[in-house]
């Protein structure tokens, strides 16, 4: 008995001189996710997540912290918070532009600040997701959107763009690897690179590479940052558009288990749901199928980015979005940022309430339901323990 007192002793001194970070803490029970060396944190949040599918599914907002409809760059202050009291339990952010060295990603945050947010949520219990509009090598002009066949071939290895492609990741490891919290560990991320994969307006989609191609593309990047740049902290999320009706579909350019740890899509509704259930039904039959494939794989899932842009349906939270998912165990669904007044598309372009807005009583009605999971709840459940 002594000696087991001893030994867990010296454990515990162990672990308070290498710090949380090191290897021997990883719970030993626990799966492992496709980076087989990932962080300790990461490998904890990946194992958290699985149980927590159980109880709900988190709420998740893209730029939540740093502006809002009526606002930029307030510290503390989320529209999210601002209706409901408290903030999302998943945070999205995004890097297209740090490909290239810009300052400021293409919707014009700074990446100085991103990473202060990201560090923002993650102390206080809340969950980082990273999506990457990366610039096409060929279309300067559309950016992520140039659709010319052959990009995704052209930076595969051996081709002429792949040297172009690794100075790509570099950038990106290098932000990645920057994400440190206040004890110096390493904040885990939700990567979902390359997403709507099987739409047909990204130079990644269906229409622009071969099935093959796509794949290869995946599990080098999931190489490179991880074996080559040392970056250990990232869950890597396969994310489909949302136009897919079986499971072959789905899964066509899957690039394997032991790639990706959470399988998920992106699905908006454009219909007025006043008149059509159409997006609650569709969304309730591909969370099923998708639901089939996660149990067979033992992945996560989740709805990567959703919403009603401008919500011009008071009740949409509790009759639209809440009865589209159901039953269905997922780990989070994200709704697109609150830009405000878009100069560009020339209106409004927001997918969250903000305070005063029609839906807000609704909203905090679904707050409020057991099932959703905000930052508080996920505080709670200290998914990085
Ligand atoms: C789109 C729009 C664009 C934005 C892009 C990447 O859905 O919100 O304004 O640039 O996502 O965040």
């Amino acid at each position: 008995m002594k000696m087991i007192a001893y030994q867990i002793k010296h454990l515990l001194l162990l672990a308070a001189l290498f710090g949380a970070n090191n290897s021997f803490l990883r719970p030993v029970t626990g799966e492992l996710p496709a980076d087989k060396n990932a962080t300790t944190q990461t490998v904890l949040l990946y194992n958290n997540l699985k149980k927590l599918a159980g109880k709900g599914y988190m709420f998740g907002h893209q730029d939540d912290l740093a502006y809002g409809v009526n606002w930029r760059y307030e510290n503390g202050r989320s529209d999210v918070k601002e209706v409901a009291g408290d903030y999302p339990a998943v945070y999205g952010w995004e890097l297209g532009g740090l490909e290239a060295g810009a300052e400021r990603n293409i919707d014009g945050v700074p990446f100085k600040k991103m990473r202060q947010f990201i560090k923002e949520g993650y102390e206080r219990g809340g969950v980082i997701t990273i999506s990457w509009h990366a610039r096409s090598p060929y279309g300067a002009e559309k950016g992520a959107w140039d659709t010319t066949h052959g990009t995704v071939a052209s930076i595969l290895p051996g081709a002429a763009n792949h040297q172009l492609y690794r100075t790509w990741l570099d950038e990106l490891a290098k932000f990645f690897l920057s994400l440190k919290g206040s004890k110096g560990e390493a904040i885990p991320v939700l990567f979902r690179p390359y997403h709507e994969l099987t739409g047909n307006w990204f130079w990644w989609c269906r229409n622009a590479c071969s099935a093959e191609q796509f794949k290869v593309l995946w599990r080098f990047t999931l190489y490179y940052l991880s074996e080559e740049k040392k970056v250990h902290n990232l869950l890597y999320v396969y994310n489909t558009a949302g136009d897919f009706k079986t499971k072959e579909e789905f899964m066509e350019r899957y690039p394997g288990d032991d790639a990706v740890d959470m399988i998920s899509f992106d699905s908006y509704q454009y219909d007025d749901p006043a008149k059509s259930d159409w997006f609650v039904k569709n969304t309730n039959v591909q969370l099923g199928l998708m639901g089939e494939i996660a149990a067979e794989k033992n992945k996560l899932t989740a709805i990567g980015e959703t919403g009603y842009e401008q919500i011009p349906f008071a009740t949409w939270w509790t009759e639209t979005l809440s009865k589209a998912i159901g039953e269905h165990k997922i780990s989070y669904v994200l709704v697109w940022r609150n830009h405000g007044y878009n100069q560009w598309m020339k209106k409004m372009h927001y997918y969250a309430p903000y305070k005063d807005h029609g839906s807000a009583a609704d909203f905090v009605k679904f707050y409020q339901q057991e099932n959703t999971l905000f930052e508080k709840d996920v505080a709670r459940e200290k998914l990085y323990e």
